[in-house]
């Protein structure tokens, strides 16, 4: 069987989480770097597998995905047998697709903000930074109680749901984490594990 294909910009792209997956179910993967500069996001064999010309996408032997958290998705549950996905038929289920999709959907949404405050006058940065912090004390309604009371998001243990927020959390990680609080905890933890610190999600 050929190794599963990423194709991303750097080890520091959204391609983090799906390579520190990878890692996790061990599952071997082949990285397929490609340089933005020279075109290669929009070359039409590129396009083909993803119509946007963003990354990461990933090709398994023809099954081709793109958005970083139906990959992980796909792939916790392509390889259960490693128990980073509840089963179909778990009570815990609910609670991981919810997750999921929460950290790229409504987590990444408002972190993402945080790069792209370059180039934007004092005035205009305030304003942006305002409306983070505003949001990031709303999201933070919903981490914090669960990281406060357990190690995990799930209180089964480990799971694909951890890559994800970790891999997003840092992003505005001044807000979102302050010191003391189970967040915090949470990504020292999570900063830890030795294969993260392998593909160098938190570099
Ligand atoms: N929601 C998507 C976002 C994908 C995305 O926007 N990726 C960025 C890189 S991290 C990208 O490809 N940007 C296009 C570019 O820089 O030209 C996901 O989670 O996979």
């Amino acid at each position: 069987m050929s190794p599963i294909k990423i194709y991303s910009m750097a080890l520091q792209d959204r391609s983090d989480r799906v390579r520190w997956l990878l890692e996790e179910l061990h599952v071997p993967y082949e990285n397929i770097f490609l340089k933005k500069k020279n075109g290669e996001m929009n070359s039409p064999e590129y396009r083909k597998l993803n119509p946007m010309g963003r990354v990461p996408t990933i090709n398994d032997g023809g099954t081709v995905i793109h958005e970083s958290a139906a990959i992980c998705l796909y792939l916790a549950d392509k390889y259960r047998q490693v128990k980073l996905a509840p089963e179909i038929n778990d009570p815990l289920r609910a609670e991981y697709l919810q997750w999921m999709v929460f950290s790229t959907a409504t987590l990444e949404c408002v972190v993402a903000k945080m790069f792209y405050l370059d180039g934007k006058t004092e005035a205009e940065k305030n304003f942006e930074l305002n409306y983070i912090k505003e949001q990031c004390e709303i999201l933070k309604l919903a981490i914090e109680p669960v990281l406060s009371k357990q190690d995990y998001f799930l209180k089964s243990g480990f799971s694909a749901i951890d890559i994800m927020m970790a891999a997003v959390l840092p992003g505005a990680e001044e807000f979102l984490a302050p010191a003391g609080s189970g967040t915090a905890r949470f990504l020292e933890r999570m900063r830890a594990r030795p294969l993260a610190k392998k593909v160098e999600v938190f570099a």
